[in-house]
C-alpha cells in the first residue's frame, strides 16, 4: 500500500480553516491546510498534538472508498457445504458429494436483492471449509467434484452474470482460513495457493467491487499456525481490481466490531487503526490500546497519540437470522422489520455501511420468508426516505464551532433527522444539536456526536414548523450536505420465542460444577442440545457432552466446536447423532472462545425432544 509520509517542509496550509497554533518546534507556524489525503497520512515527528486533530480532517476516503460508502446497502451470501451440512464451520473434511443444490437461481437472490434496494453482493466463493464455488485449478474440493450440473457448474459465474443482468455491483469472500488445504501452515506454499484462488477469482468474472478477507486463523495440518502474506495479497487485488475496497484484513474497509448489526454512536471514518498485518502494526495497536472490537478509535485524545492515521470505515456485516448459513431450525427467527431498521439506524444511520447476510437453503434460493422480508425491508426504507420534510436539504453550509442553521419544514409529523457531511472534505463534526420550533418556542430535540458520511437520529414524534442545526464542535470547518426531517410510521412488533429446552429444569441437580455434572431426576429422551452464552462472560466453544443413565457408566453424546462462537455469540442448537435416553449429562468444557476454561451453569443448558 502507498503510504503518504507528511514532510513538514510540504505542509502548505492556507487561509480556508483556523491557523495552525505556533508549536513549540514553530516549524509549522506559518503553515495553512491545503492538501488532502487519501487513505492515510503518517505524522511528520515534530507535529503537535492540536496540529495532529486538525490535520485529521485532511484524511479523505480513495474514490473507491467513497463509491463503496454510497452503496449504504450492500448484501452477504452465505453459501457453500455448509448449507448443506448445518454447520457454522466446516472442518473441511466434508465430501463434495455432499453439495448439491436442487434448485440453484441465482437470479432470484440478485433480483429479491436489487429489488430491495441492495447495491452489492458478496459471495462466499470460499469459506474456512476450503470448498470452492468455483471450479479452481488450485484444488479439487469445489463444485468440480460434487454433483450439482455433474461437476460442470460455477456458482461464482451464476452469481456475477446475475449481477450483471441487475446492475448491481459484485464482491467475492475468500477465506485465507482453509481447514481443507494440505499446504495450511506452510506458510510460503498456502500463500501461493492463496494468490492463485484470488487471481482466478479476479480474472474471470468481470469486475469486482469488493475482496472480504475474514481474520479467522488457525493452524494447518502441520500444526503450525499459517503466516498470511497480505502485503503480496492488497497487490494482487490492486492490480487486477483497482476498482475493488479490501475489506477487514484489508486496509480499505473496517469491521465494525461485532456481529449484531451494532455500530457506534461516536463512529470516526478516521482513525489510527489498521488491520494486524504485521508485529509492526500489532505492537502500535497495542500502545494505543486499540482493535476493531474498541469503542473509541477516533477520538482527539486517540488522535493526538497516535504516528499515523487512515480513512478506514466501518462496515456493520450482521445476518438475517441467528446463523451466517442457511438452517431450517432457524426458520422461525429471520429478523423482524423492526429489528432489521434497528441495525439499519445503527449501521447506514451511524456512518457506516450496512453489509446484511441473507443466505440461501439446500435448494439454492433464498428462502419466501426471508425475500419477503428483504422486500419489506427496502420498500420502508424506500418509503421513509422519499419524503424529506426539508425542502432544498442539499447544502453546502461551512458550519464553525457553534454555527447553526434554520430550516422550514412541511408542517408534518416526524421522528426522524438525517445528517451529511461532504466526506470528500474530511469528516470534522464531533458534536452537534438539533432544536425544533414548536408551539411558538424552540427546543432541543436531539443531540449527536460525529456526522461523517450519513447519521440518522431518532426523536420523539413531533410537528416542527421549524428546525434548526448547531454545530456545537467541529475540528475546523465542518461541509454539511444534507439534511433531514422524515417520519418512520411505528411498526408492529413481532415476538419471537426460540425454544432451547423441552424439559422441567425442577428437578435438575448440579452434582459437580467443573466440568458440568447434572442429575435430571427423570429418564429423559432428546434430539438436540443447546447451549446459550452469557453475555460478557467467555464462551465454551470446544466442548463434550456425555451422558449416563445411572451417573457411573458414561457415553459421549456430542463432540465439537460451537463455530464463530466468539464473533456472533448465539443460542447453539445441536442435533445429536441418535435420539438417546438418560437421566444424567456432563458437559466439559475443552477449550474456551477466548482460549480459558469457563464455567457453565445449568441455565445454559437444555434438551430438546
Ligand atoms: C466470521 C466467520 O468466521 C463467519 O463464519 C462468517 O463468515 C462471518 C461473516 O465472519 O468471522
Amino acid at each position: 500500500m502507498r503510504r503518504i509520509v507528511l514532510g513538514l517542509g510540504a505542509i502548505m496550509f492556507m487561509n480556508s480553516c483556523q491557523t495552525l497554533k505556533q508549536t513549540t518546534q514553530g516549524q509549522v507556524a506559518s503553515a495553512t491546510l491545503d492538501k488532502f489525503y487519501p487513505k492515510e497520512l503518517v505524522f511528520p515527528a515534530n507535529i503537535s498534538a492540536d496540529e495532529k486533530v486538525l490535520l485529521s480532517t485532511r484524511v479523505v476516503p480513495t474514490p473507491q472508498q467513497l463509491a463503496w460508502q454510497k452503496l449504504e446497502l450492500t448484501a452477504f451470501i452465505h453459501f457453500g457445504m455448509n448449507t448443506f451440512t448445518g454447520r457454522e464451520w466446516g472442518d473441511g473434511k466434508e465430501d463434495p458429494k455432499i453439495f448439491n443444490p436442487t434448485d440453484f437461481n441465482a437470479h432470484q437472490w440478485v433480483k429479491t436483492l436489487k429489488d430491495s434496494g441492495f447495491k452489492l453482493l458478496i459471495i462466499t466463493a470460499k469459506h474456512h471449509d476450503g470448498f470452492c464455488l468455483w471450479p479452481t485449478k488450485t484444488t479439487q474440493h469445489s463444485v468440480a467434484s460434487s454433483p450439482w450440473k455433474n461437476g460442470k457448474g460455477d456458482i461464482v459465474k451464476e452469481v456475477k452474470e446475475a449481477c450483471d443482468k441487475y446492475g448491481i455491483k459484485f464482491g467475492v469472500y475468500l477465506s485465507p482460513w482453509d481447514r481443507n488445504a494440505k499446504s495450511y501452515g506452510d506458510s510460503p506454499k498456502y500463500n501461493d495457493m492463496f494468490v492463485a484462488q484470488l487471481t482466478e477469482l479476479l480474472t474471470q468474472y468481470g469486475e469486482i467491487h469488493e475482496v472480504w478477507f475474514d481474520g479467522a486463523n488457525g493452524e494447518g495440518p502441520n500444526g503450525k499456525t499459517q503466516v498470511y502474506d497480505w502485503k503480496r495479497f492488497y497487490k494482487v487485488i490492486e492490480e487486477l481490481q483497482p476498482k475493488a475496497v479490501k475489506a477487514i484484513m484489508g486496509d480499505d474497509i473496517r469491521w465494525v466490531g461485532n456481529e449484531r448489526g451494532l455500530g457506534r454512536a461516536t463512529e470516526w471514518s478516521v482513525t489510527p487503526l489498521y488491520p494486524d498485518i504485521n508485529q509492526e502494526i500489532i505492537q502500535e495497536q497495542k500502545a494505543l490500546n486499540i482493535s476493531a472490537t474498541a469503542q473509541d478509535l477516533g477520538s482527539e485524545e486517540l488522535v493526538k497519540k497516535a504516528k499515523s492515521l487512515h480513512w478506514f470505515p466501518s462496515e456493520v456485516d450482521v445476518s438475517i437470522r441467528p446463523g451466517w448459513f442457511y438452517h431450517p431450525e432457524q426458520d422461525a427467527q429471520v429478523k423482524s422489520l423492526q429489528q432489521l431498521m434497528d441495525i439499519y439506524y445503527q449501521s447506514v444511520g451511524m456512518n457506516s455501511v450496512l453489509l446484511l447476510n441473507v443466505p440461501p437453503d439446500t435448494r439454492g434460493k433464498i428462502s419466501e420468508v426471508d425475500a419477503a422480508r428483504l422486500r419489506e425491508f427496502g420498500k420502508y426504507i424506500q418509503s421513509v426516505f422519499s419524503d424529506n420534510h426539508i425542502k432544498n436539504s442539499k447544502i453546502e453550509w461551512k458550519a464553525s464551532n457553534s454555527s447553526e442553521k434554520e430550516f422550514k419544514t412541511a408542517g408534518k409529523t416526524a421522528n426522524l433527522i438525517l445528517l451529511q457531511e461532504d466526506i470528500t472534505k474530511g469528516q470534522r463534526v464531533e458534536a452537534f444539536e438539533v432544536e425544533a420550533y414548536q408551539n411558538g418556542k424552540w427546543e432541543v430535540i436531539a443531540t449527536g456526536t460525529t456526522i461523517g458520511y450519513k447519521r440518522i437520529l431518532k426523536l420523539e414524534d413531533c410537528q416542527p414548523e421549524k428546525i434548526k442545526i448547531k454545530i456545537l464542535k467541529t475540528r475546523d470547518i465542518a461541509n454539511i450536505s444534507n439534511v433531514g426531517l422524515f417520519y418512520a410510521p411505528k411498526i408492529e412488533a413481532v415476538e419471537q420465542k426460540l425454544q432451547l429446552n423441552d424439559f422441567s429444569k425442577n428437578k435438575w441437580k448440579v452434582q459437580e460444577n467443573q466440568p458440568l455434572v447434572i442429575k435430571l431426576g427423570e429418564n429423559i429422551t432428546a434430539k438436540a442440545f443447546t447451549y446459550q452464552p452469557l453475555p460478557d462472560s467467555e464462551a465454551a466453544f470446544k466442548y463434550q457432552l456425555s451422558a449416563s443413565k445411572d451417573g457411573k457408566s458414561w457415553g459421549v453424546l456430542s463432540k465439537g466446536e460451537f463455530s464463530n462462537i466468539k464473533n456472533n455469540p448465539i443460542p447453539q442448537i445441536v442435533k445429536l447423532d441418535k435420539v438417546s435416553e438418560f437421566s444424567f449429562v456432563k458437559f466439559e468444557v475443552l477449550e474456551g472462545a477466548d482460549g480459558g476454561k469457563p464455567k457453565t451453569s445449568i441455565a445454559q443448558i437444555g434438551f430438546l425432544k
